[in-house]
């Protein structure tokens, strides 16, 4: 695990996490929690937060000639490696995007010695986020959708979403609401999502961009990692999977599951891979739904963003403020703590991107079916806004064969499509509500529950029904 040390005594953890993962295929879960609970709090501080090696990401300030540039990154011997301009950007005013570096220097310290150049808006390094699911133990794979639940309809419990309720009252979500799922791929064939799939129908696949979006046929999403169209690239794209159902898996229709809301559609902008996703394609996924939303008068209401890591960037803290100017919320989860070395109280030690400070933020934690703050999840009396199912949650899967599966993973990976589904539910009955609105109403809404007080802004838990019925009721 520690040959490509190029030193001994010291971690190179960006290398040796990158090659466990690609070495041990399927044992995604034991990787992150071998691996990352490996880096302690020492070798981040050495470190800093997992990124890609030898990469860093450059804006420069408007107007830097081709030459003044290349002067610039001289000084880190960096050769350009891509030139990153999304039509989200452009739409902001941006004609020059940011620059993806190749560097023979070690990332940070790199970003140290272009930190302050005058043709240097910023740099940062390329860092790399991985999903926040923490186990697919058997223990809780009874097959119970307890995140579901509420107190009044069978099977109860007090702790779930209390979407079993805003189903009882007829509110089940309505196809012309639309989600993004920033995350790995999600299977689009599944029996129980195949329905509720968005497909781009201004893009059909013939070769040619047609919706000149900058994508080529990307009539399921586009897949980011891969830079491809194709948005399932096997059993792999399992957590991606999962997230989809619990948003929205159809519901009432005698198969699986059923998500939050029983009719959405959903967008898969896939940038999670094998080796987790980087800071670079996470702003292409971000943005490229942002656009989407504009270029095609959808009404594309949020994404779920079940994933962390890295440190603060203002690429990716810039590409969510286009998301919040477009009206999209960014659901994220509040991530897993006692696995990153770091703490887990989001207040003291930020988890990105769920703790940057943009308005359309909504930062989930999880709990558990008996009301308690899973012992996984960060939270933060400031930084997390509120408590969601996220312990032992059944949804949708893939398995090694392509076929429809279902399974039980946990996680604030977990949490957070409870949350995401809630949203949509709520858009499908109040189409033009703002996501100020929508955020407004989802966290005023919250049921109160001890064992998140002080632990996340609301100090309360998911209540779908609550947020539906206030708009029935106005
Ligand atoms: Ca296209
Ligand atoms: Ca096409
Ligand atoms: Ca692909
Ligand atoms: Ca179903």
């Amino acid at each position: 695990m520690r040959n490509f040390n190029s030193k001994p005594g010291k971690v190179v953890l960006t290398v040796a996490v990158l090659t466990s993962a690609i070495l041990s295929g399927c044992e995604k879960e034991l990787d992150e929690q071998g691996l990352l609970q490996a880096q302690s709090q020492e070798a981040l501080a050495v470190q800093g937060p997992e990124h890609v090696a030898n990469e860093v990401l450059v804006k420069f300030k408007s107007g830097v000639s081709g030459e003044a540039r290349m002067m610039a990154l001289s000084r880190i011997s960096g050769k350009v490696k891509e030139n990153i301009l999304t039509k989200a950007m452009e739409r902001a005013g941006d004609r020059e995007g940011v620059v993806l570096v190749h560097t023979p220097m070690a990332a940070l310290e790199a970003v140290n010695k272009l930190k302050g150049a005058a043709e240097i808006e910023f740099a940062e390094p390329n860092y790399i986020y991985r999903h926040h699911a923490v186990s697919n133990d058997p223990y809780f794979t009874n097959g119970s959708l307890w995140g579901m639940y509420g107190s009044n309809i069978a099977p109860k419990n007090a702790y779930g979403s209390q979407a079993a309720e805003a189903w009882a009252a007829g509110n089940t979500g309505a196809a012309t609401v639309i989600v993004g799922i920033i995350d790995e791929g999600v299977m689009h064939t599944h029996e129980d999502l195949a329905a509720n799939i968005w497909h781009n129908t201004e893009d059909p696949i013939d070769g040619i961009d047609n919706d000149e979006n900058g994508y080529v046929d990307d009539y399921y999403g586009w897949d980011f990692d891969g830079n491809d169209n194709t948005t399932f690239d096997g059993s792999h794209d399992d957590h991606g999977t999962h997230v989809a159902g619990t948003i929205g898996a159809v519901g009432g229709n005698g198969k699986g599951v059923a998500g939050v809301t029983w009719n959405v559609k959903m967008i898969t902008a896939k940038f999670l891979g094998r080796q987790g996703g980087t800071t670079a394609n996470a702003i292409k996924a971000v943005d490229y739904l942002t656009d989407l939303k504009i270029r095609h008068g959808i009404h594309l209401v949020a994404s779920n963003n079940s994933w962390g890591g890295g440190g603060y960037s203002k690429s990716l803290e810039l590409a969510i403020e286009r998301a919040n100017s477009a009206n999209i919320l960014f659901v994220a989860a509040a991530g897993n703590g006692g696995r990153d070395g770091v703490g887990d109280n989001n207040d003291t030690s930020p988890h990105y991107p769920s703790s940057y400070p943009n308005e359309n933020i909504i930062a989930v934690a999880s709990i558990t079916k008996t009301g308690t703050k899973s012992g996984f999840s960060n939270y933060g009396a400031a930084s997390v806004d509120i408590g969601a199912p996220g312990s032992g949650i059944y949804s949708t899967l893939p398995d090694k064969r392509g076929n429809s599966s279902y399974g039980a993973y946990s996680g604030t990976s977990m949490a957070t499509p409870h949350v995401t589904g809630a949203v949509a539910l709520y858009a499908a009955i109040n189409a033009g509500a703002s996501a100020a609105i929508i955020k407004g109403e989802i966290l005023g809404t919250t049921i109160a529950t001890g064992d998140l007080s002080g632990k996340c802004l609301t100090g309360g838990r998911l209540n779908v029904s609550g947020s539906v019925s206030l708009v029935a009721n106005k």
